[in-house]
C-alpha cells in the first residue's frame, strides 16, 4: 500500500495520483494541514507534497518526479518510462525541466487569478476543517481571503510577476510544445510516458488564466491535455476551476488581459536548457513578522497587476 501525503488540489500531487492509477497500484491519501504539515514530519526526506510512503518497502520520498521514477523501478507492471535508455533520459529531462518552469509559473499565475477573482476560494482550499470548517462559511470566508492571500503572495512571489517575465516565459516555453504535439501525440517516442502525464498535469492551473487558455496558438495544446484527461480517466475539472467559472458566468468578466504584453510579439523560440539533476522550487520563507508586508503586495495584486478585466467567454478548446 503507497500512502500519498497531499493537498488535494496541488498539480504536482495529481502527477503522482495519476502515475499510482495508471500503474494500478493500491493507495491511501492523507490531506496535510498546509501550515504545519505535522502529518509528514516523521520522515526524514524534504516537506513538500506530494510525499509517499511504500508501506512494503519503508520507503519515504517526496518530489513528484522522483516518486514516479522510484513507483517505476520497484513496481514495473505499466511501465512509464521507455525501455530505451536514451528515451528514458528524454523523459526524466522533460519531466524536470517541466517541474523547474510549467509547474512553478502556472502554479504563480494560477493563484494570481484565485486572488484577482474570487479569493474566498483560497479559505476553502487551505481551510476545510479548521475550526470545524468556521473559514469556509459566508463571512468569515471574506476574513480568512486577504491573510491567506497575503501568505501565498509572499511565498510564491505573485506580485513579482511582471518583473520576473512569468507570463513571458511561460508563453516561451509553451508555444514550440503546442507546435510538436500538433504534430505527434506523444512527447517521446510513440507512447504515453512519464513526461506526458507530467505536461498534462502541470498545464491545469493554467486552464483559469485566460493568457493561455484563451491564447489562439495554444488551443489545441489544450484540446491534447482534455483527451489524455478523458483517455485515463482524470477528473475533468478541479473544484478551484468549478468556483472561478461560476463567478465568471455570474459576473459575465474576467482579468484576462495582460496589459503590457505586446499583440505583435510573434512567436518564441524555445530555449533549450542544461541538463538538470533536480527539479527547481520557489517557495521563499514567511513568518508571522513578515506577513505584514504582503498587505500592500496583496493589495496591488488585486486592483493594480495591470491585468483588465474583458467580458467572459469561455476557452475555445472548452466550447468544441
Ligand atoms: N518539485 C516538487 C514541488 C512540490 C511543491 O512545491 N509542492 C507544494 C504544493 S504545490 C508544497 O508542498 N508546498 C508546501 C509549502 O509551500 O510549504 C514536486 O515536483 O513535487
Amino acid at each position: 500500500m503507497i500512502e500519498l501525503y497531499k493537498l488535494h488540489w496541488s498539480h504536482y500531487v495529481e502527477k503522482v495520483r495519476w502515475a499510482l492509477d495508471f500503474k494500478r497500484l493500491p493507495w491511501h491519501g492523507i490531506d496535510i494541514v498546509a501550515f504545519t504539515k505535522k502529518e509528514m514530519q516523521r520522515f526524514d526526506c524534504p516537506q513538500t507534497v506530494p510525499l509517499i510512503h511504500d508501506t512494503a518497502t519503508g520507503v519515504a520520498i517526496s518530489d513528484s518526479s522522483p516518486i514516479i521514477r522510484y513507483l517505476d523501478e520497484t513496481y514495473p507492471g505499466q511501465p512509464l518510462f521507455p525501455s530505451d535508455p536514451a528515451e528514458r533520459e528524454q523523459v526524466w529531462q522533460w519531466m524536470l525541466r517541466l517541474d523547474s518552469t510549467l509547474g512553478l509559473y502556472a502554479r504563480r499565475l494560477g493563484y494570481t487569478q484565485v486572488i484577482m477573482e474570487c479569493p474566498q476560494t483560497l479559505a476553502q482550499l487551505f481551510m476545510p476543517h479548521v475550526c470545524g470548517g468556521l473559514f469556509t462559511r459566508r463571512g468569515w470566508r471574506r476574513l480568512a481571503a486577504p491573510v491567506l492571500g497575503m501568505m501565498l503572495t509572499l511565498r510564491f512571489h505573485f506580485h513579482r510577476n511582471r518583473q520576473d517575465g512569468v507570463y513571458e516565459a511561460l508563453e516561451a516555453l509553451l508555444l514550440p510544445i503546442a507546435k510538436t504535439l500538433e504534430q505527434r501525440p506523444y512527447l517521446v517516442g510513440e507512447q504515453f510516458t512519464a513526461a506526458d502525464l507530467t505536461l498534462a498535469s502541470l498545464l491545469r492551473p493554467l486552464r483559469i488564466v485566460p493568457h493561455f487558455s484563451h491564447h489562439p496558438a495554444l488551443q489545441s495544446l489544450f484540446v491534447w491535455q482534455e483527451q489524455l484527461f478523458r483517455e485515463h480517466g482524470r477528473d475533468a475539472t478541479f473544484p478551484y476551476e468549478d468556483a472561478i467559472r461560476a463567478q465568471r458566468q455570474r459576473r459575465g468578466t474576467m482579468r484576462g488581459l495582460v496589459r503590457w504584453m505586446k499583440a505583435d510579439r510573434g512567436v518564441y523560440e524555445g530555449q533549450a536548457d542544461d541538463t538538470l539533476q533536480a527539479a527547481k522550487n520557489d517557495i521563499h520563507p514567511v513568518s508571522s513578522w513578515t506577513l505584514v508586508s504582503g498587505l500592500p503586495a496583496y493589495l496591488k495584486l488585486r486592483w493594480f497587476s495591470g491585468i483588465a478585466w474583458t467580458p467572459y467567454v469561455p476557452a475555445a478548446y472548452s466550447a468544441a
